[in-house]
């Protein structure tokens, strides 16, 4: 799962980014983008490892890209769309709001930073729909055959776009098989950031409607300090501010939620693995996320039940116990199952 970091200029998007990968943005680039891998840490992984020790765990990861080198995403700039590609193939979004005050600069307007990213993210997405629209309705002019059900959810997005509200706030519209290719912005599940000053733990008071779901408060500038420092040296930090845990963290948590994410594991071949897989996820998916034989050769599924683990001790106690389910191809994984899928080759 891939994420892209948008926000208006200067509002802090460099920074989070160091702060959430320990390294500079120019250190990182790919293809022209500022790309990270962050490993998504989870203490149930580290517990697992302790009771199977095994030659090898893997963590969960999740991407983030910064778009790099524009001056990206200036008022004036509105409607340019060349600025959303970069972010196309993401996942979800991290839109940065600033919500700290400029060296000799002005005070941070956080609501307002916030309402002009997304009516440009809305504004990029009328573009798109309104083009296609015309598209389609020339093709039904000249006697060709078109899709009623993509035209049916076109229509409705532009009325939801026209009415300023983003794709997101409606399921249908932002999951819809026939939209998936138009990559349309405001459908991507967005985690906002709040970049705060140092001293300033709160998050910023909001007035009307349109408050951003479940927002993220960060200090950018002094979780990019802290992200450099040993874990020793972190931890005295860590008390004389408050951090209970870091940007990092809380910033790959949230992302995993707003991407709907959850977390199953495996115990073979002496590797403990976590795989994030969409909520609602079947069983037999899952094993394809895995590996392609192991879905097309499915055969079931042995669930343990990660909180059943720990009361036994043991795999083989649980076992013991009846613990352990057998589940078919239509099982809905659910968050920390422990699975071992059994499959012909
Ligand atoms: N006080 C304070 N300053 C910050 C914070 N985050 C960023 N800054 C400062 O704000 C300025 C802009 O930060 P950047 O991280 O470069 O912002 P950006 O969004 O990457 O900016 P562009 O790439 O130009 O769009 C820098 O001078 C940072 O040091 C913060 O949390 N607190
Ligand atoms: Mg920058």
């Amino acid at each position: 799962m891939r994420l892209g970091i948008i926000g208006l200029a200067g509002s802090g998007k460099s920074t989070i980014f160091q702060a959430l990968t320990g390294s500079k943005p120019e250190e990182r680039i790919h293809k022209g983008h500022s790309v990270v891998t962050v490993r998504v840490p989870d203490p149930r992984v580290d517990v697992l490892k302790r009771l199977f020790k095994p030659d090898k765990t893997v963590y969960a990861q999740l991407e983030y890209i910064l778009p790099y080198g524009k001056k990206a995403y200036k008022s004036d700039q509105q409607g340019d769309e060349s600025l959303w590609n970069d972010v196309r193939p993401c996942d979800a979004l991290v839109h940065v709001v600033r919500n700290f005050q400029q060296p000799g600069g002005e005070a941070p307007d956080p609501q307002a930073d916030f309402l002009k990213l997304e009516t440009d993210m809305i504004f990029a997405d009328l573009v798109v729909v309104e083009r296609r629209i015309e598209r389609l309705d020339l093709d039904k002019k000249r006697g060709k055959e078109i899709s009623a059900e993509e035209h049916r959810l076109l229509e409705e997005s532009l009325r939801m776009l026209e009415d300023q509200r983003p794709l997101r706030d409606n399921p249908e519209l932002a999951n819809a098989e026939p939209l998936k290719g138009y990559t349309l912005i405001s459908a991507k599940p967005v985690l906002v950031v709040f970049n705060n000053d140092d001293e300033d733990e709160t998050r910023p008071t909001w007035d009307g409607l349109s408050e951003p779901y479940e927002p993220v408060v960060v200090r950018g500038k002094l979780e990019m300090e802290l992200a450099e420092l040993s874990p020793e040296e972190a931890a005295d930090f860590l008390t004389a501010y408050h951090i209970k845990s870091s940007a990092m963290e809380r910033v790959i948590q949230h992302s995993c939620d707003v991407l709907g994410l959850i977390t199953f594991f495996t115990v073979i071949h002496k590797e403990v693995h976590a795989w994030m897989i969409p909520k609602g996820t079947a069983a037999l998916d899952a094993a394809g996320v895995i590996h392609s034989d192991m879905r097309k050769g499915f055969i079931r599924a042995e669930v343990l039940v990660y909180d059943q683990l720990m009361p036994a001790g043991t795999y083989q106690q649980a076992k013991k116990e009846g613990k352990i389910r057998l589940e078919g191809r239509n099982y809905p994984v659910q968050d920390g199952d422990i699975v071992t899928f059994r499959f012909n080759v």
